[in-house]
């Protein structure tokens, strides 16, 4: 099997190399004697040749870990009817509003000559996350509605050749990317309810999961991996291809892993996430049983797994209100503390957390993602080495809120506050040097040890961060 959908194979290149080196030393000089001749060619057999030397899956996924948080954008037509059809509000989420509300392929297409986002700035948005503490954006190149948000050659169902705005949203957005240090990542969705050789000749049930196009491959073939083609050498580097809709009949894991290397012998350094095949379970999207799937991380959609998947790399995709594409009258928006202690959450559990935006058909986000966005970003200014480049919490849980961890030092996310002035901390083996809060750096907090490997932490009698207080505990390291 191709080494790189093996999910196992979290060995250091680096290692390796030595490792094949003492392995040929071994073979010329030791095996003749005591020889075992069939794990020699195991180790040393060559990976697959992308053109250049292969990264390591570690390797690959560096800054993917070490950015711990990132925007989702979903954006595209249903933006411009925003949750209403026909004078009629449609239940469900807003980007679904084509097959919610039964609208023919006929009827949805003429909503590009409404799309004429003028407020759209790339640069503005991208400042929004970086603001934030944001790392990358994901954002839907193409969504099931099948439009494509940058100038595709093989469709005139795209921005350019559809819209009055005739801006290339795509190429903007990886300019500004770039100039902020901002890794551009695409939502991609496999179902397309547009093109006729995907599943749109089944209207109105266009999430149909029994029914088979007879032409799926062909869309496959000369319509999606040319799209993902243009994506990949157009616009990028990119950070992640991220798949979706992957749960259509006609698409299989063997069609996944064939997208999965396709993707990256065009970009060898890319990650893709685990909808790119079939090995997603449920709306939690971790990868299911023991076989081997392709991907590169799971995908809990609206939640976060209770015990993180330990071994596992996965990321939590989640809404600010109750839908991921503008809805106009959506006002069911998650308060700042939530937002802020979902994300300590997601990083003591050793996961990701890619919170979304639907920006509206002017080109706007809205101003309450805004101002949650700005106060996240208030907070992670002081305290985002407790996130970034943080490890899942090593003491397991604690009562008063969440803990993470980077060698030589142990993060405290304080939710709730002591009133007794003492933060008890359990699970401490390491010789604990130094105790402050991450925002008084050097106001050092005292500290002792009572039995069993608690310590217990003075702190003040307020908290500091009614939302979040984050203490530090520099140990020993191991
Ligand atoms: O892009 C956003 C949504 O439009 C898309 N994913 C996020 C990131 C999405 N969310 N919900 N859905 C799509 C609805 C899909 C629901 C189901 Fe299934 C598809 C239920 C049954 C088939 C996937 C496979 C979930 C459970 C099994």
């Amino acid at each position: 099997m191709n080494e790189r959908i093996t999910r196992s194979c979290d060995c250091d290149r680096v290692f390796l190399r030595r490792m094949v080196t003492s392995i040929v030393i071994a073979v010329l000089f030791v095996l003749p004697l005591a020889g075992s001749r069939q794990e020699v060619a195991k180790a040393s057999s060559p990976d697959r040749s992308v053109g250049k030397a292969e990264l390591s899956r570690n390797e690959r996924m560096k800054w993917w870990r070490e950015a711990r948080f990132g925007m989702f954008i979903h954006w595209g037509l249903y933006a411009v009817p925003a949750g209403e059809w026909k004078g009629e509000r449609i239940k469900g989420i807003g980007e679904w509003i084509m097959e919610r509300a039964d609208i023919p392929v006929s009827e949805y297409e003429p909503l590009t000559k409404q799309f004429n986002p003028v407020k759209f700035n790339a640069d503005q948005w991208v400042r929004i996350a970086k603001n934030a503490g944001m790392k990358y954006i994901v954002i839907t190149s193409k969504h099931h509605d099948g439009f494509c948000l940058w100038d595709s050659k093989v469709t005139d169902y795209d921005i350019i050749d559809a819209t009055p705005f005739g801006r290339d949203i795509l190429k903007e957005l990886s300019k500004a990317c770039k100039k902020h240090g901002i890794r551009l990542c695409f939502y991609h969705s496999i179902m397309d309810w547009h093109h006729p050789d995907a599943q749109a000749p089944f209207y109105p049930s266009y999430n149909d999961g029994k029914r088979s196009n007879p032409n799926f491959s062909r869309y496959v073939e000369t319509y999606m991996k040319p799209q993902l083609k243009e994506l990949i050498t157009g616009y990028g580097p990119l950070g992640v291809l991220w798949f979706d809709g992957e749960w259509i009949k006609d698409w299989t894991e063997p069609q996944g892993k064939d997208l999965y290397n396709y993707v990256r012998d065009l970009q060898p350094d890319i990650l893709i996430n685990n909808r790119v095949g079939k090995g997603r379970k449920g709306m939690e999207g971790l990868n299911k049983g023991d076989q081997e799937y392709a991907g590169d991380f799971g995908t809990p959609e609206q939640q976060i797994p209770a015990k993180g998947l330990p071994g596992v790399d996965w990321e939590s995709c989640m809404t600010m209100n109750d839908t991921w594409g503008y809805k106009h009258y959506d006002d069911n928006w998650k308060s700042k503390e939530d937002l802020l202690r979902k994300l300590a959450d997601i990083a003591s559990k050793g996961g990701n957390f890619l919170l979304n935006v639907g920006p509206t058909s002017e080109g706007l986000i809205p101003g309450p993602s805004v101002e949650r966005l700005a106060a996240m970003g208030k907070w992670m200014k002081i305290n985002d080495q407790s996130i970034r480049g943080t490890t899942a919490s090593p003491i397991g849980e604690v009562p008063w809120g969440r803990c993470t961890a980077r060698p030589g030092k142990i993060y405290l996310h304080v939710f709730d506050w002591p009133t007794d002035g003492t933060l008890e901390v359990p699970g401490i083996e390491s010789k604990v040097k130094k105790a402050y809060l991450l925002a008084k750096k050097r106001a050092k907090l005292r500290f002792t040890r009572q039995e069993g490997g608690t310590v217990a932490v003075a702190i003040p009698a307020h908290a500091p961060d009614p939302i979040n207080t984050v203490v530090v505990l520099e140990i020993e390291s191991k």
